[in-house]
């Protein structure tokens, strides 16, 4: 197991859009394990493959207090989403330290592979919904901040790049 490291935005690997998993094997699950292990530690309730630089379409997420209820999803699509949306504060382990609104479904159904390969269907509403929602778009090269104004993304492009160029990342 390992603690991969973790692409910081604006770096441009991270808009790279993944391809689908072809045969859940071992080395998929060796990768879910140790993305399981990264976002435990950062911490954070989700983590897609791109993040790692690995781009298939492979995410995890645990929303529980006690840290001990992985969702694993491969090749996920969302199936329905509802006409009703919500906002949410969001942040993401790429764009340390910074949060802001973004709209989208509040409910969303969602298609997958689980990790003996096999499809699953699950319905998600609230939190679950936004970060299914929020992991979906890392797989196809998008970031939270392209929500946001071109001003604000420019205003945290700038500043991570800051925090890069001294060291602090
Ligand atoms: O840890 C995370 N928290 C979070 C909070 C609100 C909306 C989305 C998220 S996902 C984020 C982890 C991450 O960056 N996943 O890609
Ligand atoms: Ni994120």
């Amino acid at each position: 197991m390992a603690v991969l490291p973790i692409l910081n935005y604006p770096d441009p690997r991270l808009h790279t859009v993944a391809k689908p998993v072809i045969e859940v094997n071992d080395k998929v699950r060796a990768l879910v394990k140790d993305m399981a292990q990264t976002m435990y530690e950062a911490p954070g309730i989700g983590l897609a493959a791109t993040q790692v630089n690995v781009h298939q379409q492979i995410i995890v997420i645990d929303l529980s207090d006690e840290r001990n209820q992985l969702q694993v999803f491969i090749n996920p699509e969302l199936i329905w989403t509802s006409e009703e949306t919500k906002v949410w504060q969001e942040g993401c382990l790429s764009v340390p330290d910074f949060y802001d609104e973004v709209s989208r479904p509040s409910e969303v159904k969602v298609k997958a592979l689980g990790l003996d390969g096999k499809p699953f269907e699950i319905h998600a509403d609230g939190l679950m919904a936004v970060c299914i929602q929020h992991e979906m778009d890392h797989l196809k090269g998008k970031v939270f901040v392209e929500y946001l104004s071109s001003l604000k993304r420019m205003r945290i492009a700038g500043k991570l790049k800051k925090r890069i160029k001294a060291g602090v990342i």
